[in-house]
């Protein structure tokens, strides 16, 4: 019987993977289709942290050269993307990467992302173990994932909010 437990107790180590935790899982993945001229894309999801508290700070895929993360904010009145260093997560919190607000930018595409395509996105964490996702490609102007057009937000409405939960400090102007 002993050994018996044993030997579940070493299958759940090779299948669960190593020290570190995995804190943080994620949902809802999709990027917009792009045109075959263009070498950037967003790519949206949800990360809700299990775990610790954790940071989001870099990620990477198959299908560009690098992967930004990014933060869109109004300047008087025009909508900018920049470029953030990380992103905080709360435990038990979830944030949603949307257009308008926080996203991943797909930069130097390396292939054209056609709806219905999936690709996967590597994240990694300041604490947790890096997770892959697999991205699904909607149409070029989606504002949320799999055409759920009924259930789409304003994304105005929750800019602010976003921004003010997050706490980020909010960049200098040019
Ligand atoms: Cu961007």
């Amino acid at each position: 019987m002993k050994r018996i437990l044993s030997l579940a107790t070493l299958a759940t180590l090779a299948l669960g993977g190593t020290a570190f935790a995995q804190n943080v899982t994620v949902s809802d993945a999709w990027a917009r289709a792009t045109s075959p001229s263009q070498s950037v894309g967003g790519v949206f999801l949800t990360l809700t942290d299990t775990g610790a508290d954790d940071a989001l700070v870099s990620a990477t895929s198959p299908v560009s050269a690098t992967v930004e993360l990014h933060q869109t904010v109004a300047d008087n009145g025009v909508m900018k993307m920049l470029p953030i260093p990380s992103l905080p997560l709360t435990h038990g919190q979830s944030v949603t990467l949307k257009p308008g607000s926080y996203h991943l930018m797909v930069m130097g595409l390396k292939q054209q992302l056609k709806p219905g395509d999936t690709f996967p996105v590597t994240l990694n964490f300041a604490h947790g173990t890096p997770v892959t996702a697999t991205v699904a490609v909607g149409a070029a102007g989606a504002s949320a994932p799999g055409g759920m057009g009924g259930m789409d937000h304003m994304n105005m409405d929750h800019m602010n909010m976003d921004h003010s939960s997050m706490s980020m400090p909010m960049p200098s102007k040019p």
